[in-house]
């Protein structure tokens, strides 16, 4: 029962089961970590264990260890930063630190003076911790002696560190911090997404964000920023999935998106040609008012449009066509940016 399967994904267009994989102790491990030839195999919950493999043989993992959770750790996960083997726990009763430099000699050390703990990122020696609406980060060079450096109040989303910014979201809003000085942290930028989204992952200069869409629950939109720029980010393209993004993960050219009952998908890029038009229907290299016409037409059924056009026609990107994507034309037209899902790219204006 539960065996894991292993996947190679040497050629990521031809993935297969290359073996399955029966772990030791089995609790219903939700998560999965690997630290260069250390994989570590855990489960949240009341009875949350962790168990680390070597993978030397990438196909045949061999048990080197097992920690169990004594601590009411409920909501606890575990994360590696894919350079030192730590591995972190948390939940309601506050959270664990766990070395396994030394794998067959793990060292726990538990900590419940800050709790509930809601969220945390490890980028060692960083510890990031969120609780009561504030971001706290901890210094964990010596396990048994941590030491705060700073502290955020912030509503934070997902959180995605690489030194020295600490990208957030929070509410509708990218907002991202400065931690040159890991004392003195400073908001950097604050970027108006219009909608609720999390980091899925960050690579060079391409950031990745899941984004619900109202309406249309199992969906997901997946935007993708080029941040060479951190000061504006551009948004590069779009795509719908069909259902959530759990995690995304890039390895050479493509992603691999977990999507809960859809399992794990491998996609070559996000792509959608029609942002550089959006608006535009009738792509004439302008925005104006007879293309929110055109909009409006299609609504009532006057007119058909084809793929092309309906892909440029939903300017909210909600996967539907409806009035308020002509009344997002008509604020362009008008020159009212503010209420703008997006900063269109083709110009808008009266003239036709
Ligand atoms: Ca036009
Ligand atoms: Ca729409």
């Amino acid at each position: 029962m539960n065996s894991q399967p292993i996947f190679d994904i040497s050629d990521p267009q031809n993935p297969y089961v290359a073996k399955y994989f029966k772990p030791s102790f089995l609790m219903g491990g939700s998560d999965v970590a690997i630290n260069i030839d250390l994989l570590m195999y855990g489960s949240a919950g009341y009875s949350s264990y962790l168990s680390l493999y070597s993978i030397i043989g990438p196909f045949n993992p061999s048990f080197l260890s097992y920690i169990s959770n004594p601590g009411n750790f409920d909501s606890s996960y575990l994360i590696s930063d894919n350079i030192e083997p730590f591995f972190i726990s948390y939940g309601s009763d506050g959270f664990r630190i766990i070395n396994v430099s030394n794998p067959a000699l793990p060292v726990v050390k538990n900590y419940d003076f800050l709790k509930p703990i809601d969220k945390a990122y490890l980028s060692f020696p960083f510890l990031f911790l969120y609780s009561n609406q504030n971001l706290y980060l901890y210094d964990i060079s010596d396990i048994f002696n941590i030491s705060l450096l700073s502290s955020i109040s912030i509503n934070a989303g997902s959180i995605f560190y690489e030194s020295p910014y600490l990208f957030l979201t929070s509410s509708n809003n990218l907002v991202i911090y400065d931690f040159s000085d890991p004392k003195f942290p400073y908001l950097f930028a604050d970027i108006n997404l219009k909608r609720s989204c999390s980091i899925l992952n960050k690579y060079e200069n391409e950031l990745i964000l899941g984004c619900l869409i109202s309406d249309a629950q199992n969906k997901t939109l997946l935007m993708k920023f080029d941040i060479s720029n951190l000061k504006d980010p551009i948004l590069e393209s779009m795509c719908y999935t069909n259902e959530y993004v759990y995690h995304l993960s890039r390895y050479k050219s493509y992603l691999f998106a977990s999507q809960g009952s859809m399992g794990l998908n491998i996609y070559s890029d996000i792509k959608e040609d029609c942002i550089d038009s959006l608006g535009d229907i009738n792509m004439n290299g302008k925005i104006t008012s007879i293309d929110s016409s055109l909009v409006l037409q299609y609504i009532v059924g006057m007119i058909d449009l084809n793929e092309e056009e309906k892909c440029i026609a939903d300017v909210d990107r909600n996967d539907k066509i409806t009035a308020m994507d002509a009344y997002y034309i008509f604020q362009c037209i008008n020159n009212n940016y503010e209420n703008l899902p997006f900063i269109f790219r083709t110009p808008c204006g009266n003239k036709n």
